[in-house]
């Protein structure tokens, strides 16, 4: 698994969107990053976006890829997937192939990670095309409990439901899962351990 960077005392979590194409992953990306709705569709093959947040008073870098969902560009996802410390897992509430194509984006980031859990949160999307709706809420958790991961709905179209909300809590994920949290100790533990020896090196020096 890839780890969450320390760099001084700022972590960095490397945040991967995931999911079907067409569902929103880039218009969620961009209204977290940019503020703004991007109402067409242009599909994506990769980008990145990178920003500090302040998560439950701590300072953090936002890494976060959005990937490309088409199928033809499937054969990038293995590699995507190794870099990172958290995935949004992205269907659309109008798209029901998107929401049975959810367990299998999920069996693949365990399989990459070679993990029996990993921080990922269940996105439902488009929760604003009420009358095209064909998920449920209920239907959305069922399978969030299934995988024993968290579910939140959102839309990316103005005024924004959740957007912010679901890169926090991707982190705070992150932070709380045994698979990530020893690393951060360690690493946090290793800058310290630097520090001391740079002060001290320092002293010996002047
Ligand atoms: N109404 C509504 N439309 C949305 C929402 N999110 C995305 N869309 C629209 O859905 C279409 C596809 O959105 P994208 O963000 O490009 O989808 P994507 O998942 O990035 O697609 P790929 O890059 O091909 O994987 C665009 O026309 C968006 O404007 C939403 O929350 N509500
Ligand atoms: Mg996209």
């Amino acid at each position: 698994m890839s780890l969450v960077g320390n760099e001084g005392d700022i972590t960095r979590y490397r945040l991967v969107v995931v999911g079907d194409g067409g569902v929103g992953k880039s218009a969620i990306t961009i209204q977290y990053f940019q503020k703004l709705f991007v109402t067409n569709y242009d599909p994506t093959i990769e980008d990145s976006y990178i920003q500090h947040a302040v998560i439950d008073g701590e300072l953090c870098i936002l890494d976060v890829l959005d990937t490309a969902g088409q199928e033809e560009y499937s054969a990038m996802r293995e590699q995507y997937m190794r870099s990172g410390d958290g995935f949004l897992i992205v269907y659309s509430v109008t798209d029901t192939q998107s929401f049975a194509h959810v367990i299998d984006f999920y069996n693949q980031v365990l399989r990459v990670q070679d993990a029996e859990s990993f921080p990922v949160l269940l996105v439902a999307n488009k929760v604003d095309l009420l009358h095209s709706r064909k998920i449920s809420e209920e239907k959305g958790k069922e399978i969030a409990s299934q995988l024993g991961v968290e579910y939140i709905e959102t839309s990316a179209k103005e005024p924004p439901l959740n957007i912010d909300t679901a890169f926090h809590q991707i982190v705070r994920i992150i932070r709380s899962h045994p698979v990530t949290r020893g690393i951060q100790q360690r690493q946090r533990q290793q800058h310290r351990h630097r520090q001391k020896f740079r002060n001290m090196l320092r002293c010996v020096l002047s």
